[in-house]
Order: structure tokens, then sequence, then C-alpha cells
């Protein structure tokens, strides 16, 4: 009876596909979840009944899948990151879910716009750039394969900072994304983990003679999780991302309450709590704060303790099948820890011995490097580890011993070798590396792009990789084609899916078949016509936040990312200020007009990156107030990139702007978001562009600069910019304009830093590469005033893109790296409702 009855409940309203059904539940939502009548409903209540119809409809599939996963037993990957850098969320789901549509005109028919609904969720910004990203596209793809996988992350209450420009300078203000209620998201109170900072370790000899590790007088977190569903696309399966928050735990404000200190008790779980309150805001850089430091052990000792956990009660005891069931992929180094952590849980808490639990870590654990940037990679002084982590210290300590031993036996009396190779640096004061732990912890490091990778055997791992070759390998960069074509681009997916029916959003190689009509003059013309329709948009949004008006009938030449040296947005900003004397001297020359679009966050603390940033902004007002060239070139900075700023961004581009000095940037992802959306790549050889060049074709990329090995020879011999000063007129008066305060003229000498720095011994040799830059950036408006070549340029630009789809880089992750493989939850069973109580 109560069977029938759910049966008819579940068809006729909750869960039904049809339109009539999404209605009655979003209705329902409002009234009942959100207790909500007509009269006091805002734009996010509407939102979040939405969201809730949409999120019901994964509920049954989440669970479905994980029952499976626990039946079947397949290997499963946990991703453990630092950084999640999600976006928004209910476009993707219901994209991934095929119920856009059906969505979209049940809103319709209660005289409501899901466009409007989607733009009032925050962002989940739980991430700094392209490392954050990756995760995100990573989740997509593994949802997407049927891989069994789960990504582990910290839920901070402040993502990262929201940008505000004031007076052309960047302020930043916290991103507080959960002070409204997160639908998405499971509290999983009853989900909670003990992790410990601080104490000391005792040893004890045991009855049986062994010696034992025992960590005392430690503080003690609660590590609580809340879960989010990770749907795939077109697929039943529904994996889960699992972001941990901190919470004080009851016994460790005790003695308080005994002193009947209860104001003091209270302080400290307020303390306690800071753990997961914020995201460092750096890209690239690490600041070794202690802080991060207990940041990094919390997410690692959480998930590692869950895994073991999940772990023993599908197999017990039965260790020797911890790696064939379980593969632990470390983003960068960040949760390196969770080496040393897995090495105490299975000798000081599962008592095995130390060679079986080394060789379990060793065949669980692989790690990706994302950068060779010195002052990003994660050196903790041992004093610090000592205090806060006295177990791990050991730990490393007797890890460490055991490596050099067998260094010392492969290379007798090279001293000099086990230096470079230890995982203590030392040289001033003592520190652990973090990147020597994670490559000794690990049966596979990876580098996220081709060269990156060469460069990675060649530098920071040279000595590593004489070692162990096998150890290393490459696995190129990908993004998720739902996210970053499908649901940012829909004319342009639509144009694509009427040439070649839609195939391509679940294998991206597809997007080959468009070369068949590249040159046809009908489709070139659609193309035109959808690129430009992507303008409106942006020029909407542009206007919004700078008050500066873009013309759609202009190239948009396009650098959005992370604001730094290495990227080189100040290069960026001389060719706009070369153009624009340019401009103004010889007005009758054969101009392509211009809109120059850059956006990007600076650390708070990277006071050249901020000052570059202000630069741009001052270019800007200058140009656009200057009535002799506004009609053909306008400058805007676009305040707060994030995911669903670069979704309105990126399909509106016609040039993406590529320029890092060659061997800075590992991979770069946004590059091949631009390509997949038919912008044009002006670009060095660096990171992926070289691969983006090999796939697209040397015809349809703009390449420009010194090389990597160029650069080293360049730096090598002493990098002296003044050469290329002397040989370049026009690079002479733009940096006059920089010195002479010509941007800056109520604030004498502002920019002055800058232009030091590039005179004198700039390390990313931003004018070796200026005359080359220009005269590219010439054969660019060339290629653009014929408009049939850029068109076809444009198109094959998508149609050769298919290699950068995340896709692909989960299967070559899958194959060479976890050996896991995919795990279809079949979706008969989901045909009638499932009721967890037996009747
Ligand atoms: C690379 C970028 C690459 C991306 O990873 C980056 N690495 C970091 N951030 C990135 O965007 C990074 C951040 C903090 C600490 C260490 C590294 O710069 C994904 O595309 O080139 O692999």
């Amino acid at each position: 009876m109560l069977t029938d009855h759910l049966v008819e409940s579940w068809q006729v309203t909750c869960r039904g596909t049809s339109v009539e059904s999404f209605k009655l539940a979003i209705l329902n939502n409002l009234q009942y979840r959100l207790a909500k009548g007509h009269q006091h409903t805002t734009q996010y209540d509407l939102f979040q009944s939405v969201a809730y119809a949409a999120a019901d409809h994964l509920v049954e599939r989440w669970i479905l899948t994980q029952e499976t996963y626990y039946r079947e037993k397949p290997k499963r990957v946990y991703y453990l990151s630092m950084e999640f850098l999600m976006g928004r969320t209910l476009g993707n789901c219901l994209i991934n879910l095929g119920l856009y549509d059906t969505c979209k005109q049940a809103l319709e028919e209660l005289g409501l716009d899901l466009e409007e609904m989607r733009e009032c969720e925050m962002d989940a910004g739980l991430g700094n750039g392209g490392l954050g990203r990756l995760a995100a596209c990573f989740l997509d793809s593994l949802a997407t394969l049927n891989i069994p996988a789960h990504g582990f992350g910290i839920r901070y209450d402040y993502g990262l900072f929201n940008q505000k420009i004031v007076n052309g300078r960047q302020m930043e203000t916290p991103d507080s994304w959960l002070s409204l209620p997160n639908p998405w998201e499971v509290a999983r109170p009853e989900h909670v983990f003990t992790v410990r900072f601080g104490g000391r370790t005792e040893q004890h000899t045991e009855r049986d003679g062994a010696t034992r590790a025992y960590w005392r007088d430690a503080d003690e977190v609660l590590a609580m999780a809340y879960d989010t569903p990770v749907p795939g696309y077109q697929t039943h399966n529904v994996n889960t991302l699992r972001l941990w928050t901190a919470r004080s735990s009851d016994e460790f404000n005790l003695d308080y309450f005994n002193h009947g200190d209860y104001i003091a008790a209270c302080e400290k779980k307020v303390l306690t709590e800071n753990i997961t309150k914020v995201l460092y805001p750096n890209d690239n850089v690490s600041q070794g704060k202690a802080l991060r430091l207990k940041q990094e052990y919390f997410l690692v000792s959480a998930s590692i303790q869950d895994i073991v956990q999940r772990f023993k009660g599908d197999f017990g005891n039965d260790w020797s099948a911890f790696p064939e069931s379980i593969a632990i992929q470390l983003n960068d180094t960040h949760p390196a820890l969770a080496i040393p952590e897995l090495m105490r849980i299975l000798v000081d808490e599962e008592d095995l011995s130390w060679e079986k639990a080394w060789a379990i870590c060793t065949n669980t654990f692989a790690y990706t490097n994302h950068t060779l940037m010195p002052e990003a990679l994660e050196q903790w002084p041992v004093r610090l580890m000592e205090a806060l982590l006295p177990r791990h210290m050991e730990i490393i300590y007797r890890i460490n011993h055991y490596f050099l031993k067998e260094v010392a036996r492969q290379y007798p009396g090279d001293v000099e070798r086990l230096r470079r190779l230890s995982l203590i640096a030392e040289d001033g004061e003592q520190r652990v590396r973090m990147a020597h732990l994670a490559v000794v912890g690990s049966h596979k490091v990876n580098g996220v792009a081709a060269l990156h990778s060469h460069l990675m055997r060649e530098t920071i791992f040279r000595d590593f990789a004489e070692l162990w070759p096998k150890k290393f390998t490459n696995v190129t960069n990908g993004v998720t084609p739902r996210r970053w074509l499908k649901k940012a681009n829909p004319p342009l997916s639509n144009l694509i899916t009427s040439a070649i029916g839609e195939e391509w959003v679940k294998d991206l190689s597809r997007l080959r078949e468009l070369e068949r009509v590249a040159d046809d003059p009908a489709f070139q013309e659609e193309w035109r016509r959808v690129k430009q329709s992507c303008k409106g948009p942006l020029i909407q949004l542009v206007q919004d936040e700078t008050g500066i008006s873009i013309s759609a009938n202009t190239l948009f030449d396009v650098q959005v990312k992370r604001i730094h040296e290495y990227k080189r947005q100040l290069l960026f900003a001389l060719y706009i200020i070369a153009s624009y004397l340019r401009l103004k001297e010889e007005p009758q020359v054969n101009w392509v007009p211009r809109t120059f679009l850059v956006a990007g966050k600076a650390a708070p603390g990277y006071h050249t990156a901020k000052l570059i940033i202000h630069l741009i902004n001052r270019i800007a007002e200058t140009i656009n107030s200057d009535r002799s060239v506004r009609d053909h070139m306008r400058v805007a900075f676009i305040p707060n990139y994030r995911v669903s700023a670069a979704e309105r961004i990126i399909p509106a581009a016609n040039l993406s702007e590529q320029i890092s000095t060659a061997g800075t940037e590992a991979s770069g992802t946004g590059n091949m978001k631009l390509a997949l959306n038919g912008a044009v790549t002006i670009g060095t050889l660096d990171g992926a562009n070289i691969e983006i060049r090999e796939e697209v074709g040397e015809d349809n990329i703009f390449i420009f600069g010194h090389t990597a090995a160029q650069i080293d020879a360049l730096r090598a011999q002493g990098y002296c910019p003044s050469a290329f000063i002397e040989s370049s007129p026009l690079l002479q008066r733009v940096l006059h304009l920089l010195a002479c305060d010509f941007f800056s003229p109520s604030e004498p000498g502002l920019f002055r830093p800058l232009y030091d720095n590039l005179v004198h011994c700039d390390y990313f040799c931003l004018l070796a590469d200026f005359a080359d830059y220009l005269a590219c950036q010439d054969r660019v408006s060339d290629a653009y005033q014929d408009v049939a070549r850029w068109t076809r340029m444009s198109i094959l630009n998508v149609a050769r893109c298919g290699k950068f789809s995340s896709d692909r880089t989960i299967a070559q992750y899958a194959q060479d790296i976890w050996e896991a493989k995919p795990v279809e939850v079949l979706p008969e069973v989901l045909t009638s409702p499932r009721c967890p109580i037996t009747l």
C-alpha cells in the first residue's frame, strides 16, 4: 500500500522529468522547504527552490552509485586537493542531468527566467586559479567516465577574496559564499574524525619486544564532512566531493569547563575552528604560515582516516588489498603529509611492520607537480613540524634515513648527491622539502604538459629522475567540455551540434569533423554571427562593472589569469602603450580596431602584481578618454575574475594572450578554454601552448619569442635588456612614458619600480621578447582583416582541440597511474522509487 503511494507521488510530483513535475517541485520547495509564500519571495529563494528541485534528481543516483561501488568493490580513486574551484553548480547540474530545457520551460511557465535565476548563485571559489579549477574539471570527467572517485578538500568559510577596483587599485573584500544557504551540500554531522596537533611522542618497548610509538598530550580538533554530489554527463554515476570543516571537540574544552572558565572554553573553540576559516590567496607561492600547515594536515588526516575506515569496512585487515583497491592522487605537495600520516596509522595504530607499510604507501600514492617556480616549492621548518606534528617529523626522518641509505649504496661516497636528494634542507634553518617527500613516497610523479614534465626531470627532480627514471611521466592537462563549451557557450555549442551532432560533448576528438566545413562560406558566416553574438553579454558585463563602453565590431584581445610577473601582463601593457603611440602618430595606419581586456586577481601581498593592475587601469583611463584614438582602441580591466566571469569572457574572445616567459607556465588551462571557444592564440612556446600548436598547426596560431632553451642561455650570459632597448626606438618611447609619469601625473614615481625592473635585471626577460611580440601582433592584425582566413583559423582551433578535454587527461591517469576501471551504475533500478525503509 505505502509503496503504491510512493510510486504515485514520485511520478506525479517530486522527481518526474516532465515540465509539470518540475514546476510542482519548485513550488513545493518554495513553500515547504523555504516556508515562503508569494509575497516575500526573493530571487535567492527562487534560485534555491530550483536548485533543490535539480538536486533532488541527483539523490537517488547518488545513493545508488555509492551502493554500487560498495557492492562491487572496484579500485577507488581519491583526489586530495587544498583547492576545488567549482564555480556555480546549477547550470552544470541541469546539463549533466539532461534537464536544462525542461527546467527552463518550467520556469517560463511560472513567469520566471532560468538565466536570471542562475545569476543569483554564488561561485564556490575554493581555489586560486588553474590548479584548483583543474581539480574541478577532473571531478566532472571522473564522474562522466564512471570512475569510482572521491574528491577530498577543505570547506573554507571564505573562498578566494573578492576583488574591487578603487581608483585603479585592487582592494580585497571577503568572499562569504556561505552567508546564504548552499543547496548543493549535505552536512554529515555523524561523520567526524579527530585530528591532533602538538603534544609529544613516547617510545615503549612492548612485551613482545617490539618498540611502539605513542603520540601524547596533543590538542584535538574534529573534522566534520560536508558532501556535494558530482554528477557525470549523461551517465547515472554521481560521485562525491567531500569537504572538511573544523569543529572543536568537547574533550578539548573540558579542562576549561572544569575550572569554571566558560568564556575561555568558548574562545578556544573559536580558535580551533579558525583552521578552515579562509583559503590562502596565493597562486604559485608558498607563504609558509603555521596556520596553512595546520590546514594541510587537517585535510590529510581526516581524509586518510576516512579512507582507512572505508577500506577496513570493505577488506578488514587484508592490508595487501590496500594498494590494489585504492589510488590516492596528491594535487601538488599541499597534501603530501598524507604519506607520513598513512605510515603513522599503519605502523603505530595497525601494527604493520615499517617495510610492509612503506610498500603499501608507495604503491598507493602518486604526485602531480604543477610548477617549477622556486617560491612555490613548499619547505616547512623542522622546528615548526616538530612543534605541530612531532610524530610525523620522526616518521619523515626515518623515511629519509632508509632513502639516503639506498642512495649511498648506489652512489658510494657521493655526499653532495645525498645533500641534494635529502628530504631535509640543511642550508640555513633546517626545512622539510615537501616535493622530495612526495617523490619518495609515490610510485608515479607527473608534470602537467610535455615541456613542463621534461623540465621537471631536468631541473628540480634531476637527481630523482636519474635514480628512478620510470617514476616520472607526463599527463597533459585538459578542461571539461561540459562547462567550458556546452554550458559557457550555448550559441557555439548549438552551431557545432547542428553541423556534426552532439557526440563531441562526451568525445571531444569528434570536433575534427568540423574541418569539413571550415571553408564553407555559409558555415563561416554562421560561425562569425555566433562569435559576434557572444560579445553582447560581455559588453554588458564590462559596462556594468567598469562603466566602459566597448564595441562588438572590434577584435577582442583577451588576457585573463592570475596576475603574476611570469605571466607577463606587463608585456601586454607595453604592447597596448606601443599601439597607442603608433596610432597617435600615424592615424592613417592600417589599424584593426581592438578592445584590450585584462582580468585577474593579484595575491594581496604581491606588490608588483598589484602595481601592474594599477598601471593597466591608468592606461585604460588615458586611452579611453583620448578622443583621437578611442574609436580605434579601448582598454578595460574587468574586476573580480572568477569562474562565472570566465564563462562570459572566454566565449567572446577573438585573441587569446598566452605570453608567459618560456619555461615558466607549467601548462596553463585558460589557453585551452579560449581555443575551444574559437579564440586564436598568440603565445610563447611555453606550457601547453606547444601542444596546442602541434594540434592546430602552425598556420593557426601565432608564436613568438625566445624558447625555454634560449631564455636559459640569455640568463646564463647575464641577461642585459639594454641591447633590446637600443635596437627599438618605439620601445624607448614606451619606456619613457612609464618613467616620465605619463600614466600617473598626479602620483609621480608611481610606476617607476616597474620601469626599473624592466631595464635592469628583469628575471622574466620581457624586453627580450618585445620586438618579436609586436611583429607577431602585426601578423595577427593582418590575419584578422582577412575575414575568411580568420574564420577558418577560429573554426580549426575548435576542430583540433579535442586533445584538451579533461576526459582524455583522466583516461590517461586512470590507465597509466591509477589502474582504475569504470563502474557503470545501471539505470534500471531508478525507474521506480527506492524506499529506504523495508516495508
Ligand atoms: C600552474 C599552471 C597549471 C595549473 O597549475 C598551476 N600551478 C599552480 N597554480 C596553477 O595554476 C600552483 C599553485 C599553488 C602552488 C603550486 C602551484 O601554474 C594546473 O596549468 O600552469 O596544472
